[in-house]
């Protein structure tokens, strides 16, 4: 709230989690044009974000060119989103909204996954908490069986069914109530409008002036 007691109108954060293939990448560049369209300054956010130095260093351990301990690279995905988190602020303040490709989430989904001991997924919420937490977070559920007509995984280190359905059943355990779960077998243009109303909601919130909430706090 200003000084002047009124609440400061800003952009949203809209975030798309889920399991390899679900469809977040098209879904969240399809929303973008649409809230761009509808006059809504948007901008797309992915992670990793494989420009800047630490993200380069995460692109050649997914791409198998270099190995690291579970816990370094775990961190090395968590500093990835505190490098940002500053710029990610002050978009939200100007009133950009951002809609983001892959989160926090993906990172605790991915480390539990692997099994390792000590890094349950408690350990691995623990750097993660404080970044902003996004206003709507879409998680787009597709069995693996569907995913899989969807093409093949691809050639990146996590990219094996074995992993995959350890990250769903990671996902199912960070579930909490606010996600929106959005069935992810279905025509492209029918997710999309789903997408969009509960963007458009958490748009309107925002500019109302919604405080921005932090990641696992209290
Ligand atoms: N990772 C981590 O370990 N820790 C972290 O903190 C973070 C990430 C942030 C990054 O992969 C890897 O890093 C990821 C998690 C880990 N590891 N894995 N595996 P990425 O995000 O760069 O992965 P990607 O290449 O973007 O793939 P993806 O995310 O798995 O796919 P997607 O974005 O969900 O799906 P898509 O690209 O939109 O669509 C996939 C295909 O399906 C494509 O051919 C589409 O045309 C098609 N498609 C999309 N929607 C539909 C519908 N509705 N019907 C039919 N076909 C569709
Ligand atoms: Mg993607």
């Amino acid at each position: 709230m200003s000084a002047a007691g009124k609440v400061a109108a800003r952009g949203a954060f809209v975030l798309f989690e889920g399991a390899d293939r679900c469809g977040k990448s098209t879904q969240a560049m399809r929303l973008v044009h649409t809230l761009e369209a509808r006059g809504v300054e948007a901008e797309l956010w992915r992670y990793p974000d494989r420009a800047t130095a630490m993200g380069k260093m995460i692109d050649q351990y997914l791409r198998s060119k270099s190995e690291m301990e579970d816990g370094a690279i775990h961190l090395l995905f968590a500093a990835n989103r505190w490098e940002k988190k500053a710029l990610m602020e002050r978009k939200l303040a100007s009133g950009v909204t951002l809609v983001c490709d892959r989160y926090s989430y993906s990172g605790c989904a991915f480390t539990a996954a692997k099994g390792v001991d000590g890094l349950d997924l408690e350990w691995c919420r623990a750097p993660e908490v404080g970044l902003p937490r996004p206003d709507a977070l879409m998680y787009l559920e597709l069995s693996l069986e569907d995913a899989a007509k969807r093409g093949g995984f691809g050639e990146e280190r996590y990219e094996t069914t074995e992993m995959q359905r350890a990250v769903k059943a990671s996902f199912e355990a960070m579930r909490e109530d606010w996600w929106d779960v959005i069935d992810a077998n279905r025509e492209p243009d029918v997710i999309q409008d789903e997408v969009l109303r509960i963007a458009l909601s958490a748009v309107e919130k925002c500019r109302a002036g919604r405080e921005l909430k932090r990641l696992w706090q209290s």
